[in-house]
Parts: C-alpha cells; structure tokens; sequence
C-alpha cells in the first residue's frame, strides 16, 4: 500500500503541476520527471537472467527487475514489411497501430515531439529507422545517431543533431564500438542535464544485439566456453512455407539447422546482450551519480524477438512468441518496485503510460493506451486479446491461454494453449475437441482485423503449396541488412 500510495500522490501532483493556470511552461516542467528510454533492437523476452534464464549474464537489468515492474506479456503487434524493426519503431513512436501508421511517419507526430513542446529537452542516441526527417521533428537534439544500414559495429557511420537542428555526420573515434559510442552519448546528455533545471527525455536505442552479433572478445569468449542450449522448440527446418521461410535473416544458417550452428548464434547473441547490458550499466551509474534518478522514470524495451533456431526459424518474419514478444520493464519514481504483471500489453502503450506519469497529451492519432491502472493496481488486466500480423502472409490473436495462427497464403491454421504449451509446440487446430476453440479464435481474429483496420482475407481461393523445399537454398556468405 505504501507504493501505491505514494504512486497516487505522485500523481496528484503531476496532475496538480499539469493543471496549474499561469505557471510558465518551464516552471512547470521542471517538477515532471525524467524519462530515460532504454530500447534494444532483436532482444526476445527471455534473454534476461532475473526472468529465468539460466544461460545469460545481465545483471544491469537484473537489478532494474529489482527497482521496478516488468511486464511479462508484453507484444510487438507485428510488421509490414520484412524489416519488421521499422514498423515497431514507427509504432512505438506514434503510439499508432500497425495498419495506421506510416513506416517513415510522414505527417505523423511522436510522442518524444510531444515532451518537447511540454518543455522536455530530447535527446537521441543509438538507432533510428524512419525518415531523417521525422528524427528531426522527434528530438531536439542528438549524437551518435546511426540512421540505419549495417555493418561492423567498430566502423558503422554516426550522426548528429547540429544546433541548427540539421542531421550532420560525426567523426568516431577508431576502435570503439558503437554501441559504447551510444552509451558514452547517453552518459554525457545525462550530466549535462544536472544543472539545467528543465526535464528531458532520453532515448538510449543501441541497434544490439541485431546481428552482425560482434562484441568485444571476452564477451564472446565467456559464451563460447558455456554455449546455451538449443530451445525446447527447436526444428531442424519449419514444417510448412509460411510465405517468407527464405528472406534474408532466414538465410543466416544453412538448412537443416543443427543444434551446433544454433548454439554457435546463441552464444553470440548472448555475448551482445551481455555486453549491452554493460552499458546499459554505466547509463544507469551515470544517473544516480548525477542525483536524478529519484526524478526519473526508466524504460527498458525492444523492438520486437527473434527465432534464433525455435521453429526451425531463424528470423522476425514470423508470428511465433519468440518473434513478437518483448522485455518490458517500467522503474521510478512512485512504479512498484520487484513487481511482475502478467497483463497483455502493446509495445505502443509504452509512450501513452509516460504521456499519463507526466500530464502529456498523445500526439494526434496515438491509440494506445496508458498501462498506469496496471502500475497503480487497479486492475490486473490492460487488454483481453493481442492481435498481431506479419505482411500479407501470417495472421495470429492470443488471448489470455489461447492462440491462433492463421496462414492465408496456404488455408493454414496453428491453434496453441499456451496455458500448457507455451513453446506452442502442439497444433491442436485439427483436433476435433478443439474446433470450438479453433471457431471461437477465428471469430475473435476477424474482430481484431476490424477493429485495427486490416483488411486482409483469412482464407485464400487459390492456395499456394505448403511444402518448403530447401534442397536448393543456400546460407548467405555475407549478409545484407535488413533491419
Ligand atoms: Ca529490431
């Protein structure tokens, strides 16, 4: 009851600040918290020790469990294009959903916007994926911006956001990595801020652990020596073409795939995620030294899972939990502290839970929405179903035990009870005891499909094949990005 309480009164106080008539813009800003975001790129729900994995290191965000609440069930509602990052981001920003958003949010506003004209100062380090010029509308300020592409991570080329507020390219130092360039931006933007009296919004998005996966060698030598296992879903090759089985991140291990390959990607994956962590640490050292952590609300996300081996897959492109299920953890001022909620959420809630802590409207056309009677404990529940999509090619709704998959390009069904098969490993949508649940699902996906705008038909009257044929597929050599 004390957090709560002290949650309450931490409200009425932001509302009190938001509502006072009179009081200057900065004035009044200046007694709204701090918003640090903290966003991974590719990072799957259950790479973080403190939530049960037994085979990673991270105890930066271990201890961020520890200080504030994690959302166990927390989803990325899917992609429109293989580069599902883009369409994440583009939501997560916007607070849009997918089949309203716009991937490069063109004459879309965003949320960090919104800070901005409340009197935050914004800032960006790390990945952005939409246009240049949406950037230059989100953030007042930024260094160390990677705008998209790929590359070694000792070479990648940054940005900044000059005083004149253009996009300028930034000499890097040689031999760093980059994602130590974005925490060394994030650590410099946080003590500057010290004196500056106005609250501010920063946006740490470091493009880790995407591959290519290189950290520094002793990371990867402490995971070489102990590989992870293979996950409990683990397929040499997908049983069925679910539309996209040879897209480029597909194409990052050869077929079949062998338990050895994908525990050789495991280890590397877990050696970033370490070495992220490790930053993510000296960020987190950074505020509290600078005395503004007991007026700053932290977030740590991704953007959106990956297969890694699960399935038979290897990438995002696909609608399995692994693909778009997410770590979320909200910590702060007046946030429960060592608290897990299992309640279904959007990565696009995220920003409208903020806008609600600190007396921030959305911007124009921002549908999601505001997690804080979850964080306060008035309820349990945030959303009864989650609907996600991938192009043309995948559909699928969970609720709160059921999940249904739907393949419109081949008249394919997967139905999955989470509630005993959360590796989703038994199809149980040809099992006549189940065709009420198949029937009930379905109807509950053709809701979802309306009620977001998508208006894609679940059944094809020309089927293509099922069958995947990889007896001439090839592993790519040197990988292009698709991000
Ligand atoms: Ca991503």
């Amino acid at each position: 009851m004390k957090v709560r309480s002290a949650l309450i009164g931490f409200l009425l106080l932001a509302v009190a600040i938001a509502a006072a008539p009179g009081q200057s813009a900065a004035g009044a800003a200046s007694r709204h918290p701090n918003i640090l975001f903290l966003f991974s790129d590719d990072q799957r729900f259950d790479t973080i020790a403190a939530l049960g994995n037994t085979h990673i290191r991270t105890p930066n965000l271990d201890r961020l469990t520890r200080e504030g609440t994690v959302f166990s069930r927390t989803y990325l509602m899917g992609g429109a294009l293989g580069a599902v990052c883009v369409s994440s981001r583009a939501m997560l920003l916007s607070g849009r959903s997918l089949f309203h958003v716009k991937d490069n949010l063109a004459g879309q506003d965003t949320w960090p916007a919104q800070f901005a004209k409340a009197g935050y100062t914004t800032f960006i380090t790390g990945k952005w994926h939409n246009q240049e010029e949406a950037l230059l509308r989100s953030f007042d300020s930024g260094k160390s911006v990677f705008m998209g592409g790929m590359g070694d991570p000792y070479k990648l080329g940054l940005a900044a956001i000059s005083p004149d507020h253009k996009l300028v390219s930034q000499i890097r130092p040689k031999g760093e990595h980059s994602v130590k360039l974005f925490a060394d931006a994030a650590v410099e933007f946080i003590q500057q801020q010290e004196s500056s009296g106005k609250p501010w919004l920063c946006y740490f998005a470091p493009n880790c652990p995407h591959d290519p996966r290189v950290a520094p060698t002793r990371y990867h030598a402490e995971y070489n020596r102990h590989k992870p296992p293979v996950p409990p879903n683990f397929l040499p090759v997908h049983p069925f073409d679910n539309g996209e089985m040879t897209i480029r991140d597909e194409q990052l291990a050869p077929w079949p795939r062998t338990e050895e390959v994908v525990r050789q990607h495991l280890a590397d994956y877990y050696s970033y995620i370490t070495f992220m962590d490790e930053q993510i640490g000296r960020v987190l050292t950074a505020l509290r030294k600078s005395g503004q952590a007991e007026n700053t609300i932290i977030v740590f996300a991704s953007d959106n899972g990956l297969a890694i081996g699960s399935h038979g897959l290897f990438g995002k492109q696909n609608l399995y939990d692994h693909a778009t299920h997410e770590p979320l953890i909200i910590a702060g001022p007046g946030i429960p502290r060592g608290t897990r909620t299992d309640a279904l959420c959007y990565l696009f809630d995220i920003f409208p839970t903020l806008g609600e802590l600190t007396g921030i409207t959305g911007p124009a056309g921002s549908e999601g929405r505001s997690l804080l009677p979850v964080l306060k404990g008035k309820t349990a529940t945030h959303r009864e179903t989650i609907f996600t999509a991938y192009r043309t090619f995948q559909r699928a709704v969970r609720d709160d035990r059921w999940k249904l998959i739907a393949y419109p390009l081949i008249n394919k069904r997967q139905l999955f009870d989470l509630a005993t098969d959360p590796f989703e490993m038994h199809d149980l949508a040809g099992e006549a005891t189940h065709a009420g649940d198949l029937a009930r699902l379905t109807a509950t996906l053709q809701a979802e499909q309306g009620a977001f705008g998508d208006q894609v038909a679940l059944t094809s009257e020309t089927p293509r094949p099922a069958e995947f044929n990889y007896s001439n597929e090839k592993p790519l050599k040197n990988p292009q990005p698709l991000e």
